[in-house]
């Protein structure tokens, strides 16, 4: 599988191959902990994601076949967050977990290896996980004098319910792959050397499909669980797909025009 890239930065790594976007943080010597400077360069990539219309899906992944991810960077950890080149201290991960959540195209998390804290909360928050054999979830937050009771904890307890949810927050033990497979936290468990072409083959399955039904679709799933931000996502595709319609454009053409808008011929349905 050739990776072409799309954009350099500094602490990921940002290509594509066909309609697959792979955004991949490349720490590797600290398990792909992420910096404000990480969570920053993973925002502007999932940004060019939503928006450039060639690509269908993202596969979010770590460097180096030893972790997804082990969460914030505990070196860099401030009075107030995590702190980068401008002094000052950030939670910017929690931007990212939303724009994960709200991007319009699925997103695959690609888990070999340590998949921890903040880490693991990244994965949770993606549409889908697949995990290789070696892969390793938990949280470390009550461990480490942190705690994300955002997503991390309300997501975490609809994927794995309640009473999991708690056990995995409060004991801060670690699930090997299989555990997690059977707890529904993963939707797939592969060897490591299967790990990328698995991937690859589910978003070409996804690719083959119809974009707006996927695209409602994550609405669809989000908006009963996101209160007033997920009724947003999923009406502003309804917007977009009224827009489509001759009926609304028949709206935009009357103002347009200086003329009284002609609706008449649009059907009232049942
Ligand atoms: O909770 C939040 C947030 C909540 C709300 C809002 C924003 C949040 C943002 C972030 C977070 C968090 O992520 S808090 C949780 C932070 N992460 C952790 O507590 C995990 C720390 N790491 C570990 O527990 C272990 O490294 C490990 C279980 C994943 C793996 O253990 P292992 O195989 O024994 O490797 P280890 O030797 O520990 O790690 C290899 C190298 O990577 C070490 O560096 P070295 O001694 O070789 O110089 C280790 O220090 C480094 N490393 C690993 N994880 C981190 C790290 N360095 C900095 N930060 C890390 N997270």
């Amino acid at each position: 599988i050739t990776w072409t890239p799309i954009k350099e930065f500094q602490e990921i790594l940002f290509t594509q191959h066909g309609g697959i976007a792979k955004i991949s943080i490349n720490r590797p010597q600290v398990h792909n902990a992420f910096t404000p400077l990480t969570v920053q360069e993973m925002i502007e990539a999932m940004d060019i994601c939503r928006n450039r219309t060639d690509i269908g899906v993202v596969v979010l992944t770590g460097e180096g076949g030893k972790a997804f991810c082990s969460g914030g960077d505990q070196s860099v950890r401030g009075h107030g967050g995590y702190v980068g080149e401008d002094t000052v201290p950030r939670l910017n991960v929690l931007d990212l977990q939303k724009q994960i959540r709200s991007i319009p195209k699925p997103v695959i998390a690609m888990v070999a290896g340590w998949a921890i804290g903040g880490g693991h909360v990244l994965h949770v928050v993606c549409d889908l996980t697949i995990a290789a054999e070696n892969a390793r979830f938990g949280q470390t937050g009550p461990k480490v004098g942190s705690f994300d009771g955002g997503f991390g904890a309300s997501y975490l307890a609809r994927i794995v319910g309640q009473k999991k949810a708690r056990e995995i927050w409060f004991l801060c033990d670690q699930y090997d792959a299989q555990e997690a497979l059977d707890m529904g936290l993963v939707n797939k468990v592969v060897p490591l050397d299967k790990l990328e072409e698995t991937t690859v083959a589910w978003c070409h399955k996804i690719l083959e499909k119809s974009p707006l039904a996927l695209r409602m679709l994550k609405s669809s799933f989000n908006a009963e669980l996101d209160g007033q931000a997920g009724i947003q996502e999923l009406a502003g595709n309804a917007t977009l797909l009224y827009y489509l319609s001759e009926e609304a454009k028949e709206g935009k053409n009357a103002f347009l025009e200086k003329r009284k808008p002609d609706f008449d011929k649009y059907p009232k349905f049942p």
